[in-house]
């Protein structure tokens, strides 16, 4: 056994949750199969140049069809918990109106096996899938979205409610708004900078209305939101730099996680609004947004190292079409730019690899969020081009993916000790950590190109080839279960 998996299971707090994530959209295919609706992703990622290399989603991982397998490999792995997301276009194809019973079967399917396997469900209700009849009607800027994500919930729980024990109720909503409505990266494609504003406060409205809908359903399972997370790090001592990561950081953080958490927008926010009758927020919506929450989710995947000005357009590669050239430093006249950091790993997106900064992002929220309740890492994980190699002892194909293991390995390491007593965290109670991703996936607009998988997948044969990261993973549990299993007979030899 490696170590890294043995130190690490050592440092395991009881009850900690370990497992993997994935989204329907990102890993389904099976888009037109048994009455599923269309979503604005379907249509964005058919427009020409939106996807790298135009890669296509209609396939995917296939796993729509291929689920039990999935399962499968989840169960060998060993996992606690599995998050998903369910998705609303299977279930009711138009985003309002009628409910697809097929659609309700895969989900009812999946959920069972899981449950067969002593694999916990943790269901996403929205992660980026917007029905496109919901798309046409101007998508996150009509206010009326929101009202029909409250409405998917009910439906959903009533079908699921039972079994399900977590629900995320939006996925990354800071995500949604930037790529998909201010830069046009992502579905539905819109570039409307600063106007995008409405699409954050009907997305936090859908949200309070979707927990209110699954408090009434009376579920017993936990219920939160997933956030991104990304400490902003000014670039030198200059104040403007300070300024400009302050920016960033209202932008990125505390516009999507101050009105859930403090039940209020930034004041920033809220003065730069002061005279838009758009934007006047009344204290009934705060009050549904802000919500007691049984938990807090949390994306962590790296910091952001900010500067003012324009920058000189050297941006790491991948950085730029992951964040939009305007927030990259390559439009000119940009008020401030993201800059790479300096001597720092970077994974396949360009993305830096600072472990440490997972426990400022940790402290972060417990200094700004008095009643922050218990948080689970909902995601976290990097890409790198994996390549195969012949085992030179067994002859077989092995994915020595050791960066990649050593990203997970580093992180969930640093956030447990972060959250320790005498940690830089440690009022946070910390749940558990999802690696995004159990399988390689259509990775949005870098397509297959960017792989996160614990699983290779094989996107013309559909085969899986567990990576070097999943067997340690494998080996992490197990032997967190055996250290769990003799501690036990130590208490038992011990008693009178
Ligand atoms: C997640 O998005 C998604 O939930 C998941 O579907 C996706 O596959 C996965 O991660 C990997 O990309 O604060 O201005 O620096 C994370 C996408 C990209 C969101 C970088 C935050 C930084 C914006 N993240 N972005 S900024």
């Amino acid at each position: 056994m490696s170590a890294s998996a043995r130190d690490l299971a050592a440092l395991l707090p009881a009850g900690f949750t370990l497992g993997v994530a994935t989204s329907a959209f990102q890993i389904e295919g099976a888009l037109t199969a048994d009455g599923r609706g269309p979503t604005g992703w379907d249509i964005f990622a058919a427009r020409p140049g939106a996807i790298v290399d135009d890669h296509s989603p209609a396939v995917s991982c296939d796993h729509y069809y291929r689920m039990p397998e999935d399962v499968e490999l989840m169960k060998k792995l060993g996992i606690d918990s599995y998050r998903f997301s369910l998705s609303w276009a299977r279930i009711q194809p138009g985003g309002s109106g009628p409910v697809n019973p097929a659609g309700l079967d895969f989900y009812d399917r999946l959920i069972d096996l899981l449950l067969a396997n002593g694999i916990s469900p943790m269901a996403t209700l929205y992660h980026w899938d917007t029905p496109l009849p919901l798309d046409e009607a101007g998508g996150w800027m009509n206010r009326d979205t929101a009202y029909r994500l409250g409405e998917f919930a009910t439906i959903a729980a009533a079908a699921f409610g039972d079994r399900v024990a977590r629900w995320v109720t939006v996925n990354e909503p800071a995500t949604v708004t930037t790529n998909g409505y201010a830069l046009g990266l992502h579905a539905p494609g819109e570039s409307l900078m600063l106007k995008a504003l409405p699409t954050v406060h009907h997305q936090l409205l859908g949200h309070g209305l979707a927990v209110q809908a699954l408090r009434a359903a009376k579920v017993p399972g936990e219920i939160g939101i997933t956030n991104v997370y990304s400490p902003m790090v000014p670039a030198s001592a200059n104040p403007l730099d300070a300024v400009s990561a302050g920016l960033m950081d209202v932008a990125q953080n505390r516009l999507f996680a101050d009105p859930v958490l403090l039940g209020k927008y930034p004041d920033v926010i809220r003065a730069a609004t002061f005279f838009s009758s758009s934007f006047n927020p009344s204290s009934e919506d705060m009050e549904l947004i802000s919500q007691p929450l049984d938990f807090y989710g949390l994306n962590y995947y790296m910091p952001t190292r900010v500067a003012s000005g324009p920058g000189d357009g050297a941006v790491p590669p991948g950085m730029a079409e992951a964040m939009g050239d305007d927030l990259s430093g390559t439009a000119p006249g940009a008020p401030f730019h993201i800059a790479p950091f300096p001597d720092t790993e970077i994974t396949g997106y360009g993305w830096p690899i600072k472990p440490e900064y997972l426990s400022v992002a940790l402290a972060e929220m417990a200094e700004r969020y008095p009643d922050l309740p218990p948080i689970y890492i909902t995601e976290g994980g990097a890409s790198f081009e994996d390549v195969a190699v012949k085992d030179p002892d067994m002859g077989r194909l092995i994915i020595p993916d050791e960066r990649r293991l050593r990203y997970l390995s580093d992180h969930i390491a640093t956030a447990i000790k972060a959250t320790a007593p005498g940690g830089a965290a440690e009022s946070v109670d910390l749940r558990g950590y999802f690696v995004w991703s159990l399988m390689d996936n259509f990775e949005w607009s870098g397509g297959y190109k960017q792989p996160f998988g614990l699983l290779h997948v094989d996107f013309d044969t559909q085969i899986r080839t567990p990576k070097a990261s999943y067997y340690w993973l494998q080996e992490l549990l197990s032997a967190r279960t055996k250290a769990a299993a003799s501690a036990a007979s130590a208490d038992k030899a011990a008693e009178p």
